[in-house]
């Protein structure tokens, strides 16, 4: 914490003011007060460092709002074959390049946390699980949203072979970039919500996350890892690469 002996500077004015758009809002609509959100931190507000606690505790909050208004039953939009965009985009946080090449033979799905059966699964094994196909609207928060068809196995269907405690809070997902993210359990279990193998009836090009990508049409794109190399099983927090930079940790219907 900053010394309050300090006078503020011209830095803290804008979260400040943040802070106190929000208090208005919430102390409107919510009844709570500025002074409970201080004590969510337990620091003085003008302290940037506390402000950033207080604008992440809020969208955690908001998070679990979110989760609790999530219905679990309502589907996002399907198209037709004739919606497809052509070509896709390609998005990640490098250039097209730098897609991280992953050999099909030694590829193991490493399995973890809160889940029965870890021993890891190859590409084979994963192919053999029931086949189902959706064409489906991708939205990206940089602006572009692109229609594409994806085919894989209910994510559901997984965690259901692989013993996953469904009881648990999140899903975590690592890849073979040092990309990661992680997702609510009801949007794991969702019938959208597809561990995909292939775009557009083929088997899915390196660029658009061979040998797998989770597929999550209720979601954002910055939801869907590509590459996946480890799917873990929590109750712990496990945040996300742009989640963590402050990307709503939702992000979702
Ligand atoms: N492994 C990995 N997955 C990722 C990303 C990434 O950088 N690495 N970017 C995300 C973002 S922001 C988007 S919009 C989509 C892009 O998927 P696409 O290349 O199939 O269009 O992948 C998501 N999944
Ligand atoms: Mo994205």
């Amino acid at each position: 914490m900053n010394e309050i002996s300090k006078k503020p500077d011209r830095s803290l004015v804008a979260p400040t003011r943040e802070i106190v758009k929000l208090e208005r809002r919430l102390f409107l609509k919510q009844g709570l007060s500025l002074g409970a959100l201080t004590m969510l931190s337990g620091c003085d507000i003008t302290d940037a460092e506390a402000v950033q606690k207080v604008l992440w505790r809020m969208s955690r909050f908001n998070d679990e709002v979110q989760a609790a208004i999530f219905d679990p039953n309502k589907l996002a939009p399907t198209y037709p074959e004739s919606a497809i965009t052509k070509p896709f985009p390609f998005n990640a946080f490098y250039g097209e390049a730098d897609a991280p090449r992953v050999d099909a033979a030694s590829y193991k799905l490493e399995l973890g946390g809160l889940v029965r059966e870890k021993a890891p699964w190859t590409l084979d094994r994963l192919y053999a699980l029931p086949e189902t196909s959706q064409i489906t609207r991708h939205i990206c928060v940089e602006g572009w949203s692109a229609i594409g068809k994806w085919g894989g196995v209910t994510f559901k269907t997984l965690l259901e072979r692989i013993g996953a405690d469904t009881s648990a809070k999140y899903v975590g997902f690592k890849c073979a970039d040092d990309y990661y993210t992680s997702i609510d359990m009801a949007t794991a279990l969702h019938p959208q919500t597809l561990l995909t193998f292939k775009f557009a009836d083929e088997l899915l090009p390196t660029r658009y996350g061979f040998p797998m990508k989770l597929r999550i049409p209720t979601k954002l794109g910055f939801k869907n890892p590509k590459h996946i190399m480890a799917i873990f099983v929590t109750n712990d927090y496990p945040g996300g690469y742009w989640e963590d930079q402050g990307y709503n940790w939702f992000s979702g219907s």
